[in-house]
């Protein structure tokens, strides 16, 4: 560690009531260079409508949900059509699953445009994602904090999530802890994000 736990080089992040693990070094400088530009190339993004409190608000952010098995993604009264993987994507993934062992079948993509964009306190609890999913995250661009918080305890773990990482998260962390990427006025630089998931149809 080089830092409270800011700027781990490697390793755990949280071990009770779940678990997260930074992997810094995923990828090197120049592949995940590639594979952001060969993103912002190809995907097409898209800007996602939320119902809060009954209204009607723009995420602050744009994404794009793949699943190449055809299954959409329901969140917050809004829902995204599944497409399939581009060939960035599906680079990443072959990646992520022969560094993990771990098989996923479906990934939310997130651009953040700028430190403007971000992305509030929630966990990834829905029906579609299980009740103890392994969520792989890798993040691109712009270094952004993560946030995670202790839903009993209130506790806040905050790390920076560099450039070519992968951040998996696992257990019942989803249960215990809710995340957030705040806004970093300062950051000019856009940041891709990829959360790949092991999804099944939902049951209703
Ligand atoms: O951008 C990130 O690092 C987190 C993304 C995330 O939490 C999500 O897509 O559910
Ligand atoms: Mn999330």
């Amino acid at each position: 560690m080089s830092g409270p736990g800011l700027f781990p080089e490697s390793g755990p992040i949280i071990e009770t009531d779940g678990r997260a693990e930074l992997h810094p070094g995923f990828l090197d400088w120049r592949r995940a260079d590639s594979l952001l530009d060969a993103l912002l190339g190809e995907v097409s993004w898209e800007q996602a409508d939320l119902v809060m409190f009954g209204r009607k608000v723009s995420e602050p952010r744009m994404s794009v949900w793949y699943s190449p098995d055809g299954i959409d993604y329901v969140y917050s009264g809004t829902r995204r059509a599944a497409h399939p993987f581009t060939p960035a994507v599906s680079e990443i993934h072959g990646l992520v699953q022969e560094h993990t062992g771990e098989r996923f079948n479906s990934a939310l993509v997130n651009l953040y445009r700028d430190g403007n964009d971000r992305l509030g306190w929630h966990s990834d609890n829905e029906e579609i994602n299980g009740p103890e999913p392994v969520i792989a995250s890798v993040s691109l661009g712009a270094e952004r904090f993560f946030d995670l918080r202790h839903r009993d305890t209130g506790e806040i773990r905050r790390v920076l999530l560099p450039h070519g990482s992968l951040l998996v998260m696992s257990g019942v962390l989803q249960q215990r802890w809710v995340h957030q990427v705040p806004a970093m006025k300062k950051v000019r630089a856009p940041r891709v994000n990829l959360t790949f998931r092991l999804v099944k149809r939902p049951s209703d």
